[in-house]
């Protein structure tokens, strides 16, 4: 069989037995008990992902995993897959989160992705409230590299949010979990259906039209704003009037801030996806405006900016940036069940991410 990417064996047969086309990550000699599953590390519409050491050289990973009969009951399922397999797409980026292999039982997918272990960037934004100019430039730059990558490989991401996007122990930042709802599974779900918090979702998503890759500008302006002032714009603890505001009220931009920054915003956050900045040049219209003109992208790419913010994480092991919320859960739920008892409780999902990256 010939060698993938990621040094695993090349895509299994769609389907055949029962099996998912996993792509070229598709790793057929792994298995469950190859790994010591030690806490629940994140949970969403997708189900959950779990701090796991295997046990062969002790090395962290993330591991999430997925029910198949979830996404089988869906009967478009293999035109979803066909159509939009990007498993099947060899993406690598230095700021997306690395898919190391991946491997199935008759039940479940089971995904070994980096384990990165800064914390979440909105974990550290609730502690510090908001961020000051140069800081929230730099990660608004990471993101909108990883962005850019995505459309250049005609992925949108389209449902880009906070808990997303996490920092590595260095504190670049790595998105995760591109949880898009155009895969729900549940059959009365349809691909308008949304997932998450409304948050950042442009009007053209919550309006049901049809949207392009002009989406993602949005949420970066929605990102961007968020860590400049504390809150999502257009926020509203009622979530009827957040959507009415989203729709049709003015952006709202505070004082205090320059004005590159707040041109950045207005353009970002324009509600006519057709003028909104990265409707014309894409990544290209971001990466010129003067509120990056202190980034040289070259270096931002290769990492050789310096990152405002050190996680100091303790190793890979440390878990101090995680919300408590996950990773004290339950013993009985998360440790000294086999995966399977365990992946079983976790099928709370709405949406299937399907866009997994290879790393080599
Ligand atoms: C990697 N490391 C920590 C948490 C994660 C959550 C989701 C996907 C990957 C992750």
């Amino acid at each position: 069989m010939a060698s993938s990417p990621v040094g695993v064996p090349s895509p299994q047969p769609s389907r055949a037995n029962g099996n998912i086309n996993l792509g070229p990550s598709a790793n057929p000699n792994a298995r469950p008990t190859d790994f010591d599953f030690l806490k629940v590390i994140g949970k969403g519409n997708y189900g959950k992902v779990l701090l796991a050491k295997r046990k062969s050289d002790g090395a962290f990973y993330a591991v999430k995993v997925l029910q198949k009969k979830s996404i089988l009951k869906n009967k478009e399922q293999n035109h979803i897959m066909a159509e939009r397999n990007v498993l099947l797409k060899n993406v690598r980026h230095p700021f997306l989160v690395g898919l190391r292999y991946s491997f199935q039982t008759p039940e479940k997918l089971y995904f070994v992705l980096d384990y990165v272990n800064g914390g979440e960037l909105f974990f550290h934004l609730q502690r510090e409230r908001r961020f000051l100019e140069p800081r929230a430039r730099f990660y608004t730059a990471e993101v909108a590299s990883a962005i850019g990558y995505l459309h250049s490989l005609n992925i949108i991401y389209r449902d880009l949010k906070p808990e997303n996007i996490l920092l590595d122990c260095q504190g670049h930042v790595v998105l995760t979990d591109f949880g898009l709802c155009k895969e729900c599974v549940e059959p009365e779900e349809t691909t308008s259906t949304f997932c998450g918090t409304p948050e950042y979702l442009a009007p053209e998503v919550l309006r049901k039209e049809p949207y392009d890759r002009a989406v993602d500008w949005w949420c970066l302006g929605a990102v961007l704003y968020e860590m400049l002032h504390g809150l999502p714009p257009f926020f509203n603890t009622d979530v009827a009037q957040m959507y009415e505001n989203i729709l049709h009220q003015p952006l709202q931009i505070p004082g205090g801030r320059t004005v590159a920054a707040c041109d950045l915003l207005q353009g970002l956050l324009h509600k006519d996806q057709r003028q909104r900045l990265g409707s014309k040049e894409d990544f290209l219209d971001i990466k010129n405006h003067m509120f990056f003109s202190p980034i040289n992208w070259d270096d931002l790419y290769h990492k050789r900016l310096t990152p405002p913010f050190n996680p100091n994480v303790e190793g890979p092991a440390d878990l101090k940036h995680f919300d408590p919320e996950f990773t004290q859960e339950a013993v009985s739920k998360s440790i000294g069940c086999t995966p399977d008892t365990v992946a079983s409780q976790f099928w709370g999902f709405k949406c299937i991410p399907w866009i997994f990256l290879c790393t080599g």
